[in-house]
């Protein structure tokens, strides 16, 4: 039996009061226990793993990227020394790009990554720009690909050749917007950023750059991670919103106080739907920090996918909305494959304070998907809006 441990959203900063990691202790010895475990073979760091600085309100006043990552590492040593630990056993690590550690799309990041976790061993260490695709097991990406403000144009390269984000989602204008303006200053200041950024995305730079992305760029992306060049086509297409519509949602938003359930797992639905007959059994997305388990609508395809998430382990934890499970932080997700068969079964954990396991729902690859904690765990510190 070989077991994927995925976890992600662990936003380790490199410390001080806007630190959003704080349980160095308890995943050092989760990951220790991993290391431990001869099946476990492969630990996904799905995404906003680090906290690189892209997007954040002082984005500009942050050291370049990778003396920002020395400076995370160094705060968070016990967890690094887990980590390399993993590696010594012969555990691979997958490392996938979520938006707060965009900047690993950058060839000096990763090699200092490498260098830390790995003594520069290319093999054990893996980076992975959007997807991390195992045919037939699962299909993983961070999500925020499928939140309009946290979408890329063109995930697959976002730095400019300075390694900074070339091209930043609005979702950066909005929170740096948000430190300087507070309540009726900012709407209309979101508005005129709006209309300055659809200007902008309507121009003929970005409409040549992105030709270019999909006709090159995305079918040969296709290829590496094993999935129909249509598919991946049209995965990058449910990423494209108008900052238009991004306005017209906040604002609905506001009216509503604050409430935008769901839109992961609507994406994930219609993730899907794209994949039609090339969907593996699971589909494993981060970001929200909503941990979950739900069956997808199948449609007129077969084989039933199941979507699991993650869930986070910052301070800032699910809204109770956005989740079937019990709304908690400290969760990762398993995927077990038996020796020469299909995916045997997936299943969501949460590490308890006292470092007890509970199961809080299993999958298997016939759709059948079982919450199984009946028991109340202590809820986290909801968040109004993640970004
Ligand atoms: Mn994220």
């Amino acid at each position: 039996m070989r077991r994927t441990v995925l976890l992600s959203d662990l936003h380790m900063g490199a410390g001080g009061k806007h630190e959003q990691f704080r349980a160095d202790a308890a995943l050092a010895a989760l990951l220790e226990d991993f290391a431990a475990d001869p099946c476990v073979a492969e630990v996904v760091l799905l995404g906003d793993t680090f906290d690189l600085g892209g997007g954040h309100p002082s984005a500009s006043a942050e050291p370049p990227a990778p003396d920002r990552l020395y400076d995370v590492l160094r705060a968070h040593a016990d967890v690094v020394a887990s980590l390399r630990e993993l590696v010594r056993q012969g555990t691979r690590i997958h490392v996938v790009q979520g938006n707060h550690d965009v900047e690993l799309a950058g060839v000096t990041v990763r090699s200092a990554l490498l260098r830390v976790l790995a003594d520069g061993d290319a093999t054990s260490v893996r980076f992975h720009p959007w997807l991390h695709h195992v045919p037939g097991v699962l299909l993983a990406e961070h999500g925020n690909q499928h939140h309009d403000i946290n979408a890329f144009d063109t995930v697959l390269t976002p730095l400019a050749s300075d390694d900074r984000v070339a091209d930043e989602p609005f979702g950066g204008q909005l929170s740096r917007l948000r430190h300087e303006h507070r309540g009726a200053h900012l709407l209309p200041r979101a508005t005129q950023a709006a209309a300055r950024e659809a200007l902008r995305r309507s121009g003929p730079r970005r409409w040549r750059r992105r030709r270019e992305y999909r006709q090159h760029a995305l079918p040969r992306y296709a290829a590496d991670v094993q999935l129909p060049r249509d598919v991946v086509l049209d995965l990058d297409r449910l990423g494209q919103r108008h900052p238009a519509a991004v306005v017209a949602r906040l604002l609905s938003q506001a009216a509503r106080r604050g409430r935008y359930p769901g839109y992961l797992v609507a994406a994930a639905h219609d993730v899907r739907q794209a994949l039609g007959d090339a969907a593996p059994p699971f589909l494993v997305m981060g970001h929200s920090h909503a941990a979950d388990a739900r069956l997808l609508d199948s449609h007129d395809h077969a084989s039933p996918m199941t979507y699991l998430n993650t869930g986070t382990w910052s301070l800032r934890g699910p809204r109770p909305g956005d989740t079937t499970l019990p709304p908690v932080t400290s969760t990762w997700v398993e995927v077990d494959v038996v020796d020469g068969s299909v995916a045997a079964c997936a299943r969501v954990l949460h590490l308890a304070g006292d470092g007890a396991h509970t199961v809080l729902a299993e999958a298997d690859t016939r759709g059948r998907v079982e919450r199984l904690s009946r028991q109340s765990l202590p809820a986290a510190v909801t968040a109004d809006y993640v970004t």
